[in-house]
C-alpha cells in the first residue's frame, strides 16, 4: 500500500488536542447537562469482577479489535468525562489474553474539521505488511457522519500508542440521497479482485441499508452502485459486520477469504429497537451482493447473538489461534441516575469464539478458552435429582462471580406442555411462563444472584414444549424478581434453542459476575446475557440454586461451578 508508505514517514502529528464535547445526534442520546458530570466516587457493588469495563465513565461499543504482534487491542466508546453518552473518544486497552487488561491512553479523540464533533465507532483490518488501519466515523463541523481512516504511528510498537489522522480525510462522505446523520460504523474491509471493499451502515427511509464501497489503495474510495443488502421496515443498521465463516470447521477465516466451502454471515444492530439480528448467506462476487439463505429473516423477527443485553458488536480474526472473535456491549439496565450515582455505565460481554453450526442454519458461541484461567475453586455435582418444587443450592463458591456448566437429563417428553404457534415471541412467552408457572418438562435451571430466601433472583432455565412434529426448547433469563429496586428494566429476555433431544440433554453455562448473567444453552447455541442489580444478593450474600418447576423428574447429571478470580482490569 503506498499510501501508508507515504503516511508512516510523517510519524508525529499533534496529538496534544483537547478533548472536545460534541456530538449531538438524535439516535445517539445527548444531555449536555449531563455529559460532563464527573464522576465523584465510584460505587463498587455492582461492579463486575471479571468483565471488561475502565475504572469509572461511560463505556459503549467495542471498536477495531485486533491482534497485532502478540497484543490484542480492543478500543471502545468511551465519555472520559461522565457516567453517561457524550464526548466520545476511542478508548484503548491491550491485552496478551482478552482476560488481563492494560489501558493505554485514548487512540483517537476530536481534534482535525472531519472529527471535531466526534470520534465514532468503526473498525480496524490489517493490511498486507502486517499494517494496521482503522477506519471510524468522524462528525464534521456540519455534524455530518464521515468516514476517516488513522495508522499507527509506529509500527515498531506492538501497542499501538499513537494513531495519526492523515489530512485528506475524510475518505466516505454522505453521497447525495443519503441522509448525512444516518450513516456510519464501516467494517472491516475485505479484499478481493483488486479492491479492498467496506460496509457503511445507513437507511433510506425505513430500509436499512448496508452500502458498499471500494478502493483500490484505502485512500480513494467509491460507492459501488447497489448496497451489499438492504432490507424493508428495518430502520437505521448501526454497526454492520461481514465475514465468512468455514462450513466444516470451527475455525475462524480471514474477512478476505471466499470460496467454495464458506458462507458469509452479516450482522447489523437495529437502533429503533436496540436489538441485533444476522443471517446467514451467499456472497455473489459476481453481482456484488449479499443474499440470506431461505427461510433466514433480516430484523427483529431474526436470529440473534444474544437475546438479552447485547449490541453494537463486532468480530475480528484471530490469526493466533485460528478463531473468529465477538466482542458486544452489553449496557446498563438502571437508571441515568443510578449511572451517575454508581460513576460508570456499560461493560463489554466476555469475548466469544463463534462458528458455524454443523446444521448451517446458524452460529454458535462459546466464551473463549483463555476465560479458564480465573477459574478458581471448583464444586462439583453429579446425579442430583430434582422434582418438583425443589431448589438445591450449590455450595462451596462464590456464587456473586462464578462460572457454572450444567448438564441436565429427562427420562421423557412425554409430559411437555403443548406449544401455542402463536407464541413466536420467545420474550413475551417468557413473561408469560416464567419459573413460577409451573410446567411439564420444565421449567428447570439455575436460580442465580438469589438471597438466601429468594426475595431476589434470576432464573435462566429451560422449558420444553410439544409442538405437532417437534418440540420447541426455550430459554429464558428473567430478570423480573432480580431485584426489590423498582426501578430498573428488569426484562424476561429468552430464545428458543434449536436443538436436537434425542438424548434427553441439555446444558447451560452461565457466567455469573455481580451484574451480569451471561449464559449459554445448549452449547452455545442460544445465547443470553442480563443486567441486574439485587439489593440482598451482593457481597459475600448471592447464593446459587439449581431448580425444577415441572412435573417430569430432571437429573442434574453433572455441575462443575469455579468461583472466579478478577483478572487486572485497566
Ligand atoms: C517505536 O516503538 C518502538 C518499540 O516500542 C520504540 O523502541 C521506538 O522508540 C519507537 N519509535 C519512536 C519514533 O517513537
Ligand atoms: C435524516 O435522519 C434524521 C434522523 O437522524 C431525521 O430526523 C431526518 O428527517 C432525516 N432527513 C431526511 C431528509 O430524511
Ligand atoms: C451469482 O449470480 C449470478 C446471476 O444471478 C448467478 O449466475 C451465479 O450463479 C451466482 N453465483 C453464486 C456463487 O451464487
Ligand atoms: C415454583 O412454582 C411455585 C408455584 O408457583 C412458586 O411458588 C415458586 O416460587 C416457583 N419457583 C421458582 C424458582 O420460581
Ligand atoms: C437427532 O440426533 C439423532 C442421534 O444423533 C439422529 O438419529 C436424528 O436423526 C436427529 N434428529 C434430527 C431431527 O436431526
Ligand atoms: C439498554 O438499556 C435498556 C434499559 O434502559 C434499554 O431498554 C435498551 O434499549 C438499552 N439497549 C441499548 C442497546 O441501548
Amino acid at each position: 500500500m503506498d499510501v501508508l508508505k507515504r503516511l508512516s514517514v510523517s510519524v508525529f502529528l499533534c496529538f496534544l488536542c483537547i478533548i472536545s464535547n460534541n456530538g449531538a445526534e438524535a439516535s445517539h442520546k445527548y444531555q449536555p447537562e449531563l455529559e460532563s458530570l464527573g464522576a465523584v466516587q465510584v460505587k463498587h457493588v455492582h461492579r463486575t469482577g471479571f468483565h471488561f469495563q475502565p475504572p469509572k465513565n461511560w463505556i459503549n461499543d467495542p471498536n477495531g479489535p485486533m491482534h497485532y504482534k502478540g497484543v490484542y487491542h480492543l478500543f471502545y466508546q468511551y465519555n472520559p468525562k461522565g457516567a453517561v453518552w457524550g464526548n466520545i473518544v476511542w478508548a484503548h486497552s491491550v491485552s496478551k489474553d482478552m482476560i488481563n487488561w492494560e489501558a493505554l491512553d485514548p487512540a483517537i479523540y476530536p481534534s482535525k474539521p472531519f472529527d471535531i464533533n466526534g470520534c465514532w465507532s468503526g473498525s480496524s483490518t490489517i493490511l498486507p505488511g502486517n499494517k494496521p488501519i482503522i477506519l471510524y466515523t468522524g462528525i464534521d463541523p456540519n455534524k455530518r457522519q464521515v468516514q476517516n481512516i488513522a495508522i499507527p504511528a509506529n509500527l515498531s510498537d506492538p501497542y499501538l500508542r499513537q494513531w495519526i489522522k492523515p489530512d485528506f480525510n475524510p475518505i466516505v462522505v454522505p453521497a447525495i440521497g443519503i441522509n448525512s446523520s444516518q450513516f456510519r460504523d464501516p467494517t472491516t474491509a475485505w479484499f478481493y479482485n483488486g479492491h479492498w471493499n467496506i460496509l457503511v451502515g445507513s437507511r433510506r427511509k425505513d430500509r436499512g441499508m448496508a452500502y458498499l464501497y471500494r478502493s483500490k489503495n484505502f485512500k480513494y474510495w467509491v460507492k459501488a452502485q447497489h448496497p451489499l443488502h438492504s432490507s424493508p421496515n428495518t430502520g437505521m443498521w448501526e454497526c454492520p459486520d461481514f465475514y465468512p465463516v468455514s462450513v466444516n470447521s470451527k475455525n475462524g477465516l480471514d474477512t478476505s477469504l471466499n470460496g467454495p466451502s464458506v458462507k458469509h454471515v452479516l450482522k447489523a444492530s437495529l437502533d429503533l429497537t436496540r436489538y441485533e439480528f444476522y443471517t446467514i448467506g451467499t456472497y455473489n462476487l459476481t453481482l456484488d451482493k449479499y443474499n440470506p439463505d431461505s427461510g433466514l429473516v433480516d430484523g427483529w423477527d431474526g436470529l440473534r447473538y444474544d437475546y438479552g443485553n447485547f449490541y453494537a458488536s463486532k468480530t475480528f480474526y484471530d490469526p493466533i489461534k485460528k478463531r473468529r472473535i465477538l466482542w458486544g456491549w452489553s449496557n446498563e439496565s438502571d437508571s441515568q441516575q443510578d449511572d451517575i450515582k454508581k460513576g460508570w455505565a456499560g461493560i463489554q460481554a466476555i469475548p466469544r469464539k463463534l462458528w458455524l453450526d454443523s446444521s448451517g442454519k446458524q452460529l454458535v458461541q462459546w466464551p473463549i478458552e483463555e476465560l479458564d484461567i480465573l477459574r478458581g475453586k471448583k464444586v462439583e455435582k453429579s446425579n442430583v435429582k430434582l422434582n418438583k418444587g425443589d431448589n438445591v443450592e450449590v455450595n462451596g463458591i462464590t456464587a456473586e462471580q462464578v462460572d457454572v456448566e450444567v448438564i441436565f437429563s429427562f427420562s421423557s417428553l412425554d409430559k411437555a406442555e403443548k406449544f401455542d404457534p402463536s407464541w413466536v415471541n420467545a420474550q413475551n412467552l417468557c413473561g408469560q411462563k416464567g419459573s413460577d408457572v409451573q410446567g411439564g418438562v420444565g421449567p428447570f435451571g439455575l436460580l442465580t444472584l438469589a438471597s438466601e430466601n429468594l426475595e431476589e433472583f434470576t432464573p435462566v432455565f429451560f422449558r420444553i414444549f410439544k409442538a405437532p412434529n417437534k418440540h420447541v426448547v426455550l430459554l429464558c433469563s428473567d430478570a423480573r424478581r432480580s431485584s426489590l429496586d423498582k426501578n430498573l428494566y428488569k426484562a424476561s429476555f429468552a430464545g428458543f434453542v434449536d436443538v436436537n433431544l434425542s438424548n434427553k440433554k441439555l446444558s447451560l453455562r452461565s457466567l455469573i459476575d455481580h451484574s451480569v448473567v451471561e449464559s449459554f444453552g445448549a452449547e452455545g447455541k442460544t445465547c443470553i446475557t442480563s443486567r441486574v442489580y439485587p439489593t440482598l444478593a451482593v457481597e459475600g450474600n448471592a447464593h446459587l440454586y439449581l431448580f425444577n418447576n415441572g412435573s417430569e423428574v430432571i437429573t442434574v447429571e453433572n455441575l462443575n461451578a469455579w468461583s472466579m478470580k478478577s483478572p487486572h482490569m485497566n
